[in-house]
């Protein structure tokens, strides 16, 4: 007798003992088996449809295309304000926001309620990349800089410089975020 043939006699009494089993359970008849096996295929096959189908936002959100929305803080002529100043975000897009400072004097971005709102990627300044949470952000005279986020929180958040006199100037706006449904 070769090993083989041993093992699968070892086997055999096994085998018979697990059919007798699934024969208890599933009764005699062969249809049951065909339905029960239909029915698992089928359930195997809509569940990761079920968990792919979109519900509100899928996917790497650090990775989707960013939607370019810019601000200059002050302008050319050196007004306080900041222009635009009423910025629309929607919750779970990713954003690259452009800010620049085409005046004479420094300005501040402050937005801390909206910063509490957003998933900050990064700051990209010059040759800096700052990552981690950001609140406020200084801009010298001709300075850029690229905010990437992801609006987590809706709200309506107060922006502002915090340079004495320049919010009293009128150098406000407000942000918001909204779910995108109307
Ligand atoms: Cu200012």
């Amino acid at each position: 007798m070769s090993f083989e043939f041993a093992i699968w006699n070892g086997a055999k009494p096994v085998l018979h003992a697990l059919r007798q089993a699934i024969g208890c359970i599933l009764g005699p008849n062969q249809r049951d088996l065909k339905w029960i096996g239909l029915l698992l295929f089928m359930g195997l096959s809509i569940m990761p449809a079920a968990i792919a189908a979109p519900t509100s936002v899928t996917g790497d959100l650090s990775k989707q295309a960013a939607i370019e929305v810019q601000v200059s803080l002050g302008t050319a002529t050196d007004e306080l304000k900041f222009v635009p100043d009423n910025l629309e975000f929607v919750t779970g897009k990713r954003y690259k926001l452009v800010l620049n400072n085409p005046s004479s004097q420094k300005h501040y971005f402050t937005a801390k309620d909206f910063a509490d709102g957003i998933w900050s990627q990064k700051v990209e300044a010059g040759k800096v990349e700052v990552k981690g949470a950001i609140h406020e952000l200084e801009l010298k005279p001709t300075a850029t800089a690229e905010w990437v986020f992801v609006p987590i929180k809706p709200g309506s958040y107060p922006l502002r410089c915090t340079i004495p006199g320049h919010a009293e100037a009128g150098m406000t706006g407000v942000i918001n975020i909204s779910t995108g449904r109307k």
